[in-house]
């Protein structure tokens, strides 16, 4: 394989997607040594295929606003991959959502639901609407828009939308319910993150923060540690900086930070149960300000403007928010206060600079595609419930997610470990979600 060959010829399709380009370059990057002991791979041009979404719908969103003015929004949904089950993924609802940041979200999304052990393809979506300062009613219009064109593309065995970003369970009710009378269907398995009440898996809200903390867990053992005692900084307030709260909490972590657009909340004592309910309220408000935990909690949460999580004292770092929120000075930042794990939550997280800081310095480093599989996998779950009509309970959902993190973990190690014995997590997530994509390719035929 010719890594800079492929890159210059996507670059040259698709200008100025540095997302994209870097989600892909990363990958490529991994698995070029095992990819050349297979020329049946590059006999199929899998890596040339694989980086090409299958394909991409474009719509124009319309809606009211609460004073009457009419707004126009752009929306998307990429069918990525379809190589091992039906298109899954989220959709975000970010001012900053253009076609590049889909893509790359929908690249790595293929990778990630193979390390799932579910049969899922990868897909993304979205708008470049902005949540924030908008009132229910306003969510609730927009929703229904935007289904006026998603409902075309989905479907319980086709493409199967979720949550990312600005989009939680009061959207997913919103667009289920446009859904539904649009298309006359009542299948509630065409979107998962859905309220209890009506086709939603327990501990779906809660399992991309507790699948990630599953994960920590089992990297921290591998390497002789443990979470308990010690000290996590954490960015976002959102859904999953929410359930890794519970979880870090629970293990007996202190959580020291939580961070949001406008600054940092220092929480030295570490935050409380009363803090991590008032984050969904924080999310709910749509105010998008961390500093709002500061105000209510006041001498228990210190509230500095402009700083990010990853300037407080700290052993575990959780970036929970957004891509490419840690950059190489963050991580340099980091490490000279003591920080010596970084387990990404969020999707792409870690700028390269600071994945390969990270890793020349002796820092547990574990990407986004396999510590935040459990988001998606718990979704996969829904599904199985909602096409055998019956929910389970908290015990059996947690207990799966807990052993599909277990294989996650135990697939980056099959993969990841190098001939000195250390485990490249990187590696190890890429080559074996490219192994699973690329054998079913393989497969399938020239298509
Ligand atoms: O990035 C992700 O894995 C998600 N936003 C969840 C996708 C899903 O289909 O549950």
């Amino acid at each position: 394989m010719k890594t800079a060959e492929i890159m210059a010829n996507l670059a040259a399709k698709h200008p100025g997607e540095n997302e994209y380009l870097q989600a892909v370059q990363e990958v490529l990057e991994s698995i070029e040594e095992v990819y050349n002991q297979h020329p049946e791979f590059e006999k199929a041009k899998i890596v040339e295929r694989m980086v090409e979404p299958d394909r991409i719908f474009t719509f124009r969103v319309t809606w009211v606003d609460d004073k009457g003015q009419v707004q126009t929004n752009l929306g998307y949904r990429i069918q990525f991959n379809s190589a091992i089950g039906p298109y899954k993924g989220g959709l975000r609802f970010h001012k900053a959502v253009v076609p590049s940041m889909l893509k790359f979200l929908g690249f790595e999304q293929t990778f990630k639901n193979a390390l799932t052990t579910l049969p899922m393809g990868g897909a993304k979506g979205g708008s470049d609407f902005d949540p924030v300062g908008k009132s229910n009613d306003e969510i609730m219009r927009f929703c229904q828009a935007f289904m006026t064109e998603l409902w075309q593309c989905i479907g319980p065995d086709q493409d199967i939308p979720a949550g990312d970003v600005g989009v939680g369970g009061r959207e997913i009710g919103y667009l289920y319910g446009m859904y539904k009378k649009l298309a006359r269907e009542y299948n509630t398995g065409v979107l998962t993150g859905k309220g209890a009440t009506w086709g939603g898996s327990i501990l779906r809200p809660e399992a991309t923060g507790f699948g990630a903390l599953y994960f920590t867990q089992h990297l921290l053992h591998k390497a002789g540690k443990d979470i308990a005692g010690k000290k996590v900084a954490l960015s976002g307030f959102g859904n999953v900086a929410w359930g890794a709260a519970t979880k870090a909490k629970e293990l007996g972590a202190k959580v020291v930070a939580i961070s949001g657009p406008d600054g940092v909340c220092e929480i030295p004592e570490g935050i409380t149960d009363e803090m991590i309910a008032y984050m969904l309220e924080m999310r709910a408000s749509n105010r998008n300000k961390v500093e709002d935990m500061a105000t209510k909690f006041p001498g228990k949460a210190k509230f500095t403007a402009g700083k990010k999580a990853w300037s407080i004292p700290c052993d575990i770092a959780l970036p929970c928010a957004f891509q490419n929120e840690l950059s190489e000075d963050d991580a340099k930042e980091l490490q000279k206060n003591g920080c010596w794990c970084c387990c990404e939550v969020s999707n792409m997280g870690c700028q390269p600079g600071a994945i390969h800081y990270f890793q020349n310095n002796g820092i547990l480093f574990a990407p986004g595609k396999a510590v935040n599989a459990g988001g998606v996998a718990t979704s996969g779950l829904e599904m199985t419930q909602n096409a055998s009509h019956i929910s389970w309970s908290a015990k059996e959902v947690d207990e799966k997610l807990h052993f599909i993190m277990e294989s996650i973990h135990e697939q980056c190690v099959k993969y990841g470990t190098q001939p000195d014995g250390h485990i490249d997590y990187v590696k190890g997530a890429n080559i074996a979600g490219f192994m699973k994509v690329a054998t079913a390719m393989l497969e399938q035929g020239i298509i």
